[in-house]
């Protein structure tokens, strides 16, 4: 009991580092680089839900986004800011005016739903991939919702969002995905991670 005491006293006084150093004979591990994204895509897609699960909070009673959300999505390498901005038709003129600072784009696309639906989402992720703050940046397409029996596949989407001819000499990442599968989506943001620190390093080597 008395050296129990000690011992916590002793942690204590040296600090928690110093500590960690003793016992395991090396320093606290480094810290992860973080990056700062922006998540765009219409209302019901699924960014709230799906940024969520990679939150390990439960997707579940999510309401629609008035506005922007922001969450820390922590990975093994790095840490996301993801900045997800209302898909609503009322609030999505306004997108552009939250891009500054982006490091890369993540676009949420509902792969089962109207014709409608799915033009309006083309016309935008084209308004996204022009757009001059976001033109260079990394990517990530995830088509959401292939758990649905209506769902295109992802040569469907690749085709129907022209993206061979749009995106070319881009850095771009077309996910299928949905809520069920999660073990995709964290495969996708690891690629992801890649391309910010491809980019991170050409700006040192510039
Ligand atoms: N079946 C199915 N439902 C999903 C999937 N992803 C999201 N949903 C559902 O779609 C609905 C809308 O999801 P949200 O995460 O709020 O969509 P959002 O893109 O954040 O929408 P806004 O915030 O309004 O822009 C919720 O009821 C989710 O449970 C999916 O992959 N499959
Ligand atoms: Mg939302």
């Amino acid at each position: 009991m008395s050296e129990c005491i000690q011992t916590s006293f002793a942690v204590c006084r040296i600090g928690i580092h110093t500590c960690f150093r003793a016992l395991c004979c090396k320093g606290p591990p480094p810290a992860r680089p973080e990056y700062d994204l922006v998540c765009i895509g219409l209302t019901g897609s699924g960014k709230t839900s799906l940024l969520s699960k990679l939150c390990s909070e439960s997707p579940e009673n999510v309401v629609s986004t008035t506005g922007f959300s922001i969450k820390a999505v922590p990975f093994q390498n790095a840490i996301l800011n993801v900045k997800e901005l209302g898909g609503a038709d009322n609030i999505r003129k306004y997108w552009s005016r939250y891009y500054q600072g982006s490091q890369g784009v993540i676009f949420v696309l509902d792969s089962a739903s109207s014709e409608d639906d799915l033009e309006t989402a083309r016309n935008e992720l084209h308004s996204a991939l022009q757009h001059p703050q976001l033109c260079t940046l990394p990517f990530l397409i995830l088509a959401n919702h292939q758990d649905k029996p209506a769902a295109r596949s992802v040569q469907e989407v690749k085709k129907y969002f022209e993206l061979e001819p749009l995106a070319r000499g881009k850095r771009w990442i077309l996910q299928p995905c949905s809520l069920d599968d999660m073990d995709a989506l964290k495969e996708s943001f690891s690629q992801l991670i890649n391309l910010l620190e491809e980019k991170d390093h050409e700006a040192v080597r510039m």
